[in-house]
């Protein structure tokens, strides 16, 4: 299998536009796999509002790790984290760096505000731009850093997102790319690609584009690949979705006191043990755990048949108070 950093390297370079999808635990991890995505956008914004916190470095970083490795685990894709500001300066990232790539995750994108950021479609007022050359040392820092020559550092400009012009966004964005960035993202919260397309046509250096179109959504993918953009990243919308459905489901069954009005709308128990890949143990179970010792097989003593696993994958669910689950 190759490398998730190579398979995340060929991604920027595959010469044509390249999709990631949101993700922020093991379960979306999977289900953006499944769906097809070649890649997974580790979203600050989503692990936060997951977590229950703000997307303003209120998780520590090493929550983000622990999570964004159950993630790495669930799924066979490249992740690209989300990391923020890199959660202090040069040395910081560095040890990151060297964090991630213990951790199997092959690419992380820097932006350059200043620590606690702010997220970027959040008040203006409060978001600070990092000093270009110091925010250039931190890309070198991690460059320096990285063991695996695929790992990959995404440098996001977030000239647009303070209302400063293209020449700020193509300075910075050279300046990051000689600093050794393995591509450029750059941010933009207007609701048309105008921003987008007057960076990408001055934009000459062999050095991918990420875009985040959140709010210009509507803009078909042709015009960015057109454009020259490397790779689209969709940064929130599992979180949006599975928000919409968990609101709905949560009131309708508060309200009439049943399940019954949702049943057909969500997915069986049977999916979730699916996903978890539950068959998996069942078989593993049976070929190391032939007999089970201890208080459970004592009680079933009486009983010739070994006791494997009662994990209902292949048959029906286990009844509960006669009813199946
Ligand atoms: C995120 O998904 O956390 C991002 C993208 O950084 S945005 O929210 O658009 O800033
Ligand atoms: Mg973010």
């Amino acid at each position: 299998m190759t490398q998730k950093t190579t398979q995340f390297k060929r991604l920027l370079h595959s010469g044509k536009l390249e999709f990631l999808m949101e993700a922020h635990n093991g379960l979306t991890a999977k289900l953006v796999e499944e769906a097809g995505f070649k890649g997974i956008w580790a979203s600050g914004l989503t692990l936060s509002a997951a977590m229950g916190v703000r997307d303003s470095n209120e998780a520590s970083w090493t929550q983000v790790l622990e999570v964004v490795e159950l993630m790495s685990d669930a799924s066979s894709i490249p992740i690209l984290l989300d990391a923020d500001t890199g959660y202090g300066n040069f040395n910081n990232v560095r040890r990151l760096v060297r964090k991630l790539e213990q951790r199997n995750i092959p690419a992380m994108c820097i932006e350059d505000k200043v620590f606690p950021k702010t997220n970027s479609f959040l008040n203006e007022k409060h978001q600070l731009l990092a000093d270009t050359e110091e925010f250039a040392g931190k890309i070198k820092a991690a460059k320096d850093t990285q063991q695996d020559g695929d790992f990959c550092v995404v440098a996001r400009i977030e000239a647009f997102i303070l209302g400063l012009g293209l020449n700020e966004a193509l300075e910075r964005a050279h300046a990051y790319s000689s600093a050794g960035a393995d591509a450029i993202l750059v941010h933009s919260k207007l609701s048309s690609p105008d921003q987008i397309l007057a960076f990408m046509n001055q934009w000459k250096e062999n050095c991918p584009v990420v875009i985040v179109p959140t709010t210009y959504y509507q803009t078909p993918a042709e015009v960015f690949d057109r454009a020259g953009v490397s790779i689209v990243i969709w940064a929130n919308h599992l979180l949006r979705a599975s928000t919409a459905a968990m609101q709905s489901v949560a009131s309708i069954i508060y309200q009439t006191g049943s399940v019954a009005a949702v049943h057909e709308h969500i997915v069986p128990v049977k999916e979730i043990f699916r996903l978890q890949n539950a068959a998996e143990l069942e078989a593993a179970e049976l070929r190391y755990l032939p007999v089970r010792t201890g208080i459970l097989s004592r009680s079933a003593s009486s009983s010739s048949k070994p006791e494997v696993s009662s994990y209902p994958i292949s048959g029906d669910l286990i009844p509960l108070n006669s009813r199946p689950l």
